[in-house]
């Protein structure tokens, strides 16, 4: 074989069928947008975004073998082909026998919290997640942050940040007993952390501990092929294991699973439980329908469910996961190249800005992170998230404000959906800001619902 002389790039696995206009708007345009939006970049209009990172979850551009599958959409009220080929394929590919479809995680979620929790437990997770962690408070219990402290700061770069600090699970156990801990709520890569893996050796050890104790291990598999990327680029041994591979091996130490099918699964609805218990999975085919619809469409379309099924397959191929995390991966370079605070290493599905750094003289209580986004919203038209004080809520017990170390600003990929052009058109309006920042003032509430505030809060200038 000839010697390699150059650097040889990669390119996305696809070229492009369909195109969506975007429009680019003018600065004045955006400023009063933002002030109408009350400066929450949920609140903004679609059709004022130019290049939309505020999410991964359901802005996926979908293949054309999934969307060929939604014309063969079964759409009968009762047993749909398209239930039991998804089925199928849950079982193939997650290898859990038992599965419940949902419209969404979260609903998988509210599920589980009713299922498994009492008033009064306490339940361990690594780093908290918005909707898992309110879904568990509103079934009774504490939820308690187990992740490795490295996880918490934005510079450390440890490879895997998202994992279980097992002596923080020691001592909750010796503290509130293993009967009070109906599961370990473990999520991978850990979303608020940065989009930050955990380790096969870590998740063996905490399933041993697991085990040991009598207490259930649940996953979010959510993004789990981003974690499943990791662990295979990262950690000893699994280097010539297929995605595939890593993702059963990885599930075959839950008793059960959670997914949101709107990230993974590249469509734009969907989600579902999974388990090998068959008390919960009757438990949950019995609730779903109360709260979504019968057991084989779960609030889903047939075409839908199909779209999944057809989701699953690509999800795992090497090619598709690897330019997904090569993309965001990119950005960071580039961002780098600027000298930009970000979470380190740089994570699966976002690239995290560090709005405590970038906006140092804005206290947390003025929510740098809410006004990071905000800025770079109205330089450009890139939209990001808010995920420090505001995303992180009031303690429900004390009404304070929970005062996370991380406030971050997450800029989010959709699959399959920009090229490497707005990427460096998001780095420089990100860096422009940041020339800027000294200027910058912060915010103050002028809304706050009751729950999940970040989605619908409004501000104002301070
Ligand atoms: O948005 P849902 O209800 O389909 O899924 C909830 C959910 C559960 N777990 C994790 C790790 C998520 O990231 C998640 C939703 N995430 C959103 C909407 C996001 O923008 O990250």
């Amino acid at each position: 074989m000839a010697k390699k002389v150059v650097k040889r790039s990669w390119a996305e696995p696809f070229k492009i069928k369909v195109v969506e206009p975007i429009k680019m708007t003018t600065r004045e345009y955006r400023e009063k947008a933002a002030k109408e939006a009350g400066y929450n970049t949920f609140l903004m209009k679609s059709e004022d975004v130019y290049i939309d990172l505020l999410t991964d979850s359901g802005t996926n551009a979908m293949s054309d073998y999934q969307w060929a599958g939604m014309m063969l959409g079964d759409e009968a009220y009762a047993g749909s082909r398209n239930f039991y080929y998804l089925w199928d394929n849950v079982k193939k590919y997650y290898g859990m026998p038992y599965f419940v479809p949902t419209h969404q995680g979260r609903a998988a979620e509210h599920m589980i919290s009713k299922i498994l929790i009492k008033p009064g437990d306490y339940v361990p997770g690594n780093m908290y997640f918005t909707t898992t962690r309110l879904h568990q408070e509103l079934a009774g219990a504490t939820f308690v942050d187990v992740i490795i402290d490295e996880a918490h700061e934005s510079s450390n770069e440890h490879p895997f940040k998202g994992n279980i600090d097992l002596k923080k699970l020691e001592k909750l156990v010796k503290e509130v007993g293993a009967k009070n801990i109906p599961y370990i709520s473990m999520a991978g890569p850990v979303n608020m952390a940065g989009g930050q893996p955990f380790s096969m050796k870590n998740l063996i050890d905490v399933y041993e501990f697991a085990k040991k104790h009598k207490i259930k291990l649940w996953f979010d598999a959510t993004r789990a092929t981003e974690n499943a990327f990791f662990i295979k680029e990262r950690e000893k041994g699994y280097a010539d294991k297929t995605i595939a591979q890593i993702l059963k091996e990885m599930c075959s130490y839950f008793d059960g699973l959670w997914v949101s099918a709107k990230k993974d699964l590249m469509v734009n609805i969907g989600g579902f439980l999974a388990t090998k218990n068959k008390k919960v999975y009757e438990e949950a085919r019995n609730m779903v329908v109360i709260y979504e619809g019968l057991h084989t469409y779960g609030g889903l379309a047939g075409r839908d469910m199909e779209a999944m099924a057809r989701g699953i397959e690509e999800m795992v191929e090497y090619e598709n996961i690897r330019m997904r995390v090569k993309q965001v991966e990119y950005a960071g370079i580039q961002l780098a190249k600027y000298k930009i605070p970000f979470v380190q290493p740089i994570g699966g599905h976002a690239i995290f800005l560090d709005a405590k750094k970038i906006l140092s003289h804005i206290p947390q209580e003025q929510f740098p992170a809410q006004t990071l986004a905000t800025e770079i919203f109205i330089d450009s038209g890139v939209r990001g998230m808010e995920r420090g004080i505001v995303s992180s809520g009031r303690d429900p017990k004390t009404g304070e404000n929970r005062k996370p170390k991380l406030e971050l600003v997450r800029l989010t990929f959709p699959r399959r959906v920009y090229t490497q052009s707005h990427i460096d058109v998001m780095v420089e309006s990100v860096a422009e800001v940041y020339e800027n920042r000294k200027k910058v003032k912060g915010l103050k509430f002028i809304y706050e619902p009751k729950y999940l505030r970040f989605f619908q809060a409004k501000f104002d200038r301070v």
